[in-house]
């Protein structure tokens, strides 16, 4: 049998909070992670065409936020996560992660402890996959505004609430027109890193395309908040980083779920550049 083709990441290197011992609980420590990803690329290698194939930026935020952000006891449940989220991404179906610890501290000269995994999408789908509450805001200043909004809501997975519409200042970015915005719910059995690349698809379908940033734009979606988790990496950061200092998204927010907002959250903004319009017609 030919052997499936293969993406290989070696090496990614993070520091993690990740071990029983307590001199491992105190500080942060090197890990090394290899990511050996089954996938059939034949078709990305004849036409040169990045979605069909893995994005390694994507996988390496991956790795990087689970050894940054998770604090887990053990090197089993580091790969494991791991491997739950990389089997996520697009056409791969088997996948195989490698951590190490680099020098742990222990008495003995070891340069590393690890654990290999080998895990295929059957074996994580088995387990019934949770459901997250998530919040992503919209906005919309280009074209038929109403209508873009109402396609990112249509075309959104797993919406169950809508805020109220609000015409909004632009906030940043080069001189343009005013924006809709709103911020929906959803109910999700997608992690953050799949969400964001659902809502990165949803721009797309609404003609969305990348020039400038903070300017016009016909659909924005912004993941701001899913469940209570904390990523921080370069492909995705959540909560949203500026959600909190924009009107524009915490007024709509407030409409859907005021106990996430801090008591002063409407004293602390600046007041103004924001008007509630007709809600959607969905
Ligand atoms: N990214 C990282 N974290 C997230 C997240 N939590 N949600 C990355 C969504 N994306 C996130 O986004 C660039 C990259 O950010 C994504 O590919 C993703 O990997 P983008 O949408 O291409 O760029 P952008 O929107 O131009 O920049 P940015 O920094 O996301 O801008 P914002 O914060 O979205 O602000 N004024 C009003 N009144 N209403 C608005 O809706 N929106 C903006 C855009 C500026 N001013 C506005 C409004
Ligand atoms: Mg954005």
């Amino acid at each position: 049998m030919i052997r499936p083709d293969r993406i290989e990441l070696r090496a990614i290197r993070a520091l993690g909070t990740i071990g029983v011992l307590p001199e491992e609980q105190a500080r942060a420590q090197p890990f090394e992670v290899d990511v050996i990803i089954e996938l059939d690329v034949s078709k990305a290698g004849r036409t040169d065409d990045l979605d069909l194939t893995v994005n390694y930026a994507s996988a390496i935020s991956m790795v990087t936020n689970v050894i940054e952000n998770e604090a887990t006891l053990l090197l089993e449940r580091v790969a494991t996560r791991i491997a739950e989220d990389i089997l996520t991404l697009n056409g791969v179906d088997t996948v195989e992660i490698v951590v190490r610890k680099l020098r742990p501290p222990v008495p003995e000269d070891i340069l590393s402890t690890g654990v290999r995994i080998v895990r295929s999408r059957a074996d994580v789908h088995r387990r019934p996959r949770q459901f997250q509450t998530a919040y992503i805001a919209m906005g919309s200043n280009l074209g038929d505004r109403r209508e873009n909004l109402r396609f990112g809501v249509v075309n959104l997975p797993g919406v169950t609430a809508v805020s109220h519409v609000y015409e909004t200042d632009p906030v940043g970015g080069p001189e343009q027109g005013e924006y809709l915005n709103l911020v929906v719910r959803v109910e999700t059995e997608q992690h953050p890193f799949e969400l964001l690349e659902t809502c990165l698809a949803v721009e797309a379908g609404a003609g969305r395309e990348r020039t400038v940033r903070w300017g016009a734009r016909t659909l924005d979606l912004d993941l701001l908040l899913w469940g209570d988790a904390t990523i921080s990496s370069e492909q995705l950061t959540v909560p949203h980083p500026r959600m909190w200092e924009r009107r524009f998204v915490l007024e709509p927010l407030h409409d859907l779920a005021p106990e996430l907002l801090p008591d002063d959250w409407d004293r602390r903004l600046p007041a103004g550049g924001i008007k509630r319009v007709d809600d959607l017609e969905l």
